[in-house]
Order: C-alpha cells, then sequence, then structure tokens
C-alpha cells in the first residue's frame, strides 16, 4: 500500500561532514519518499543503517542553536507547571539542552551517540547511550526504574524506523496517568512550504497528526494534544496517554482543528503529494538557473547553516563549490569539514567578511529572522540573502 511519490536522488548521510581524504570513501543511497495509504504515513522508501548516523561522531549540537535552548527551557518550565511528573526520561537527549532543566536524581536520558551520552552522563544525568527499542525500555525496567510520568523527545521519534516498536516500548514504561509528549516536523507545514529539505535520511518520517493518530490508537495510546510550532520550519508537539485507562486527559479541541486542517487539505490523498514532487521540481530548476545565473556575472555567493536540509538540497540540486563557495556554521566539529555529498567547505562565521560576498544563501531558512538581524551590517552594505522556502527568491 506504499506508493512513491518523490526521488531526491542520490544522498549521502545528511550530518556526516567530512575530511578531503574521505571523499572516495562516501555512503550514499537513493532518498525517495513514500506514502502509506493505510496509515497515511509518509516515509523513506529506504531506511539508512542507524548506526551510519547516530554515532559517536554525530555533529548535531542542539545547544549551539541559541533559540533552542530557550525554546527547551521554556517547554520544561511549561510541563513542571502543567504536568509536575515525578520521574522523566528523554529520548534523544542529545546535549542535555532539555535534560538539564530538570534536577538529575529523577530524570535519565537516552541518547544513542556516544559523545553526547558522555556530556549527559557528565553532567550527572544517567544516560542510556542505545537506541530507543522496546528491549531497551525492558532493560530500564529491570535496572530498578519506576515508570516515567514524563517521556519527553524532541526531533527524535521521527528517526525511528520501526514505530510500532518505538510505541509498544513507550507503553511499556510510561506510569498510568504519565503523558509522552513528542515534537518532530509537520508535514502539513512540509507541503505547506514546499520544504522539501525536511526529508533526509534522519527523517525516516514526516508526521502528520492524522498518520499519528492512527498509528498511536494500534498501539494502545492516544494523542490528547498538539501545539503547533514555528520552530524547525513548523513543527507538532504532540500530547500521548494510555488508552483505556480513566482521566481527565481527554483530546482536546486542538487535536479535532488539526485533524480537520489536514483532511481540508488533503493530507489523506495521495494526489496531494505528486502536487508536492512537482513543485520540488520547479524549486530545484528555479534554485539552479538563479545560482547560474549569478555565476556567470560573477556574484560571489556563501550559505549559512551548514544544515543537514541542506544537504539535501546541495545534493538534489547538483549545488558545489563553484556555485556556492563556502557554508559559516557555528558548530565547531563542523568547521574545517566539508559537507556531505556537495564538498563545499564548512568554515567559522568569524573567518569570513560577509561584505566580501554579493548573496547568502539561507542553509539554515528556519533561523531566518536570527540571521537576518545577526547580519544586518551584510544587507546595509548592498548583500542579499537567498531562500528557497516557500518559492526560490532574493530578498534583503
Ligand atoms: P538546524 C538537525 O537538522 C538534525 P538541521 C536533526 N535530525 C533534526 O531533526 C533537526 O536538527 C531538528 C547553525 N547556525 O537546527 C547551527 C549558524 O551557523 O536547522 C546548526 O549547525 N548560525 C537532529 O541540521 C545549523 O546552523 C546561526 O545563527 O537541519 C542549524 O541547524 C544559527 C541560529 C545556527 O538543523
Amino acid at each position: 500500500m506504499k506508493k512513491e511519490f518523490l526521488d531526491l536522488g542520490r544522498q549521502p548521510i545528511a550530518n556526516k561532514f567530512l575530511k578531503e581524504d574521505e571523499f572516495n570513501e562516501e555512503f550514499f543511497f537513493d532518498l525517495k519518499v513514500v506514502f502509506d495509504e493505510d496509515t497515511k504515513l509518509v516515509s523513506l522508501k529506504e531506511f539508512v543503517k542507524p548506526e551510519l548516523m547516530f554515532n559517536e561522531d554525530y555533529v548535531y549540537h542542539t545547544s549551539l542553536s541559541v533559540p533552542m535552548v530557550k525554546h527547551f527551557k521554556e517547554i520544561a518550565e511549561m510541563l513542571m507547571k502543567e504536568f509536575n511528573p515525578l520521574t522523566v526520561m528523554e529520548i534523544g537527549s542529545n546535549d542535555g539542552a532539555f535534560l538539564k532543566n530538570w534536577p538529575n536524581d529523577y530524570t535519565i536520558g537516552v541518547e544513542p551517540c556516544g559523545n553526547f551520552a558522555k556530556v549527559t552522563e557528565d553532567m550527572g544525568y544517567q544516560t542510556y547511550s542505545e537506541f530507543w527499542t522496546a528491549e531497551l525500555s525492558e532493560k530500564i525496567k529491570n535496572d530498578g526504574h519506576v515508570d516515567f510520568d514524563l517521556i519527553y523527545a524532541a526531533n527524535c521519534i521521527c528517526h525511528i524506523q520501526d514505530l510500532d516498536d518505538c510505541f509498544s516500548a513507550i507503553k511499556n514504561i510510561l506510569s498510568k496517568k504519565g503523558i509522552f509528549v513528542f515534537e518532530d516536523p509537520s508535514l502539513l507545514r512540509m507541503l505547506e512550504r514546499g520544504s522539501y529539505d525536511q526529508i533526509y535520511d534522519e527523517h525516516a518520517h514526516i508526521f502528520s497528526v492524522t498518520a499519528l493518530d492512527n498509528i498511536l490508537r494500534k498501539n494502545g495510546l492516544i494523542l490528547f494534544g498538539v501545539d503547533n510550532l514555528s520552530v524547525h520550519g513548523g513543527s507538532n508537539r504532540i500530547y500521548v496517554r494510555h488508552a483505556n485507562i480513566p482521566t481527565d486527559l481527554i483530546p482536546d479541541e486542538f487535536v479535532r482543528n488539526n485533524l480537520q486542517k489536514e483532511k481540508e487539505f488533503g493530507i489523506d490523498k495521495f494526489q496531494i503529494y505528486e502536487i508536492f514532487a512537482e513543485r520540488v521540481e520547479k524549486s530545484k530548476e528555479d534554485l539552479c538557473k538563479l545560482l547560474l545565473e549569478l555565476k556567470e556575472s560573477n556574484k560571489k555567493v556563501l550559505s549559512i547553516g551548514a544544515t543537514s536540509k541542506s544537504t539535501t538540497v546541495f545534493n538534489y540540486c547538483g549545488i558545489d563549490e563553484s556555485l556556492i563557495e563556502c557554508i559559516t556554521d557555528t558548530t565547531p566539529d563542523k568547521q574545517g569539514m566539508y559537507s556531505p555529498g556537495s564538498h563545499i567547505p564548512v568554515v567559522d562565521r568569524e573567518s569570513v567578511n560577509l561584505n566580501d560576498y554579493d548573496y547568502v544563501f539561507l542553509g539554515a531558512w528556519n533561523f531566518k529572522d536570527v540571521i537576518v538581524d545577526k547580519e544586518k551590517d551584510f544587507t546595509e552594505n548592498g548583500g542579499k540573502f537567498i531562500t528557497h522556502v516557500p518559492e526560490v527568491m532574493i530578498f534583503s
């Protein structure tokens, strides 16, 4: 019942930045996307082995994007106030941007990337450096942990390929009246904005509320709340509890509104995905045309934000160093390396004078306001920005 609608070509591991001597052995796979007529879930056709993506060398450092630190502090405070959990677990705890807002005596992390698991262990949080599975939930129980009142995950559940195993593991270790809260990019926002670069190896699925409602029910869980968030280009925060356990947490009007909005958009119909695929192709044509014209008129272009998203764009559109000279990024582990597949040098923002460039491509378009504000001097000196979301355009 899975129907393919989009082919984003040969793609590398989105967050595997490389040294020059690693170019020859780089791993590539076919990035194709399918729609499941049964559950309405959108997923990658071919999954990449998790160990190839999430390991000791993982470079995405949540705390290096300053707006995200504030985001996680605010959500932790809200959850504490609204639900007052006595035991907390975060799945995909990365560098502890969320965990650090909770006392470490009743909070644990799960993080398969060993480098980050060590960071949160050093902060005093017990961290299981493993992938989230039903087997791990059993192991955590056997280690003597009581069931959790709050299980939280941000930009992690959509990375998990086997959702039935993932949700049954949650059900196994969620306390009777506990809540499971997770946030991931919204499929509706991606379709509305044409932000096809939300699709890369790590994002095994792009969730709609509709598909989650179906899959959670199948696993004995109920979705009772949805918050629409602006982070990461438009995400949904989903609130889940056990089905069949009496509680006053009943699905709120936001759940109904979200399901209704998605239905009106046609998220359950294959045709909408065919229309999206045409839009993606047009975006590629427009971006390539623009960058080629700029090159022909000797304009210099760099990109800000060596994101997973820009890995998809650069590889799908065939953009290399001849079109975008370099990428700046605040993450020290990405600096001095080359971008996956497209092999564009990644440098520290401080090492370049933006006024030597005519155009800046927004690789991190989701931080557009922050970046444009930080780089006022560039636009005041005549510099211009390029983005491909929602359409390819130049602005200053
Ligand atoms: P950002 C990652 O995707 C990977 P990416 C992951 N799979 C996921 O799901 C999402 O996050 C949530 C830099 N930066 O957040 C920092 C600047 O250089 O859009 C980051 O490297 N200057 C877990 O990689 C990158 O840009 C700045 O001013 O698409 C942003 O990456 C700012 C604000 C950021 O996620």
